[in-house]
């Protein structure tokens, strides 16, 4: 394993950890309560992961020095975000998904309503672990890490960004490459820059280092995203974890459409490479983010 693989698989088995603690129990006493099959599918959501979004926080905060268990719960409220958004995405309303992460998605595993309260409770508990004096005994820094997180994950972020895609499946004209750059931004890319931002955030950053991370992440994120794009095309369903070959047939605006196979790989290294320009003035403390863009560019799922 190369170290920047050694240093994922560590922080992804910190945040399991801490997502079990913080996930509320279905069993108290051998006694399992009423709301059990909700509890029981939040945790399933939960499962695997490569935990990107949380490493993205915990680095950056233990960059500007930060207690990492502070950071650890702020990439959990991440991952929960994260998990909630693949939950939905998967719905037959949605994408219409049955395997995710190596296994059957949350409403094939358990139903369709379940898996819709599954991720709204996902959603909230984001919310709680950040509101809670355990994440930072600052009010003013919870409540920036809470608006944070609010602004990149709703109507100005992920949400609208889901939204601008499934209106472009059905739209008559396939989006510009700057349309599908912003959607992208919207939809990926905005809770990518919110992980480094909350980082930030709890690191209590200067503006200029605030910014060097968010720049940072910004292109970072649309190079993800690009790897996505070409997953899906050139990629295979048993090491990506989930089907292949659906967003040609669904009709997305992928990069891979608008710039060829070769294209996408050559704009996601550029990419890549700003990414890293970006984090500059943070010297080598920034190195396993340096690390993480580069392990990205060549993900196999
Ligand atoms: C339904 C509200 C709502 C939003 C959905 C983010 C999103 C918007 C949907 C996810 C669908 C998707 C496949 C997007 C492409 C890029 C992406 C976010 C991939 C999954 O993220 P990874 O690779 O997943 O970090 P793991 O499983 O490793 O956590």
């Amino acid at each position: 394993m190369s170290g920047i693989e050694t240093r994922l698989r560590a922080n992804a088995d910190d945040i399991a950890d801490t997502l079990a603690s913080l996930l509320p129990r279905a069993e108290v006493d051998g006694v399992r309560c009423a709301e059990a099959r909700l509890l029981d599918a939040m945790r399933y959501a939960c499962e695997g992961g490569k935990r990107l979004r949380a490493f993205l926080a915990v680095e950056t905060a233990i960059l500007f020095g930060t207690d990492r268990g502070h950071a650890l719960r702020v990439g959990a409220a991440l991952e929960c975000i994260h998990a909630y958004s693949l939950v939905h995405d998967d719905l037959p309303s949605m994408d219409d998904d049955d395997l995710r992460r190596g296994r059957p998605t949350t409403h094939i595993a358990f139903d369709e309503a379940t898996a819709i309260l599954a991720g709204d409770a996902l959603q909230t508990m984001a919310f709680s672990i950040l509101a809670s004096e355990a994440t930072h005994e600052n009010p003013f820094i919870r409540c920036e890490l809470v608006a944070c997180l609010a602004r990149a994950s709703g109507a100005r972020g992920m949400v609208g960004g889901q939204m601008i895609d499934i209106e472009a499946e059905q739209a008559d004209e396939p989006l510009s490459l700057a349309a599908t750059s912003r959607l992208q931004r919207m939809k990926t890319g905005a809770l990518i820059e919110a992980s480094c931002a909350m980082g930030a955030i709890l690191g209590h950053a200067s503006a200029t280092n605030r910014r060097a991370v968010e720049y940072y992440a910004r292109d970072f994120g649309l190079a993800f995203q690009i790897r996505d794009d070409l997953l899906d095309a050139i990629g295979d369903v048993a090491a990506v974890g989930k089907a292949v070959a659906k967003d040609a047939d669904a009709g997305k605006a992928t990069f891979v459409d608008l710039l060829g196979i070769d294209g996408a790989k050559e704009r996601a290294a550029l990419l890549t490479e700003q990414a890293k320009a970006h984090l500059a003035p943070l010297g080598d403390r920034a190195a396993p983010l340096r690390d993480l863009a580069d392990h990205a560019l060549d993900r196999k799922s």
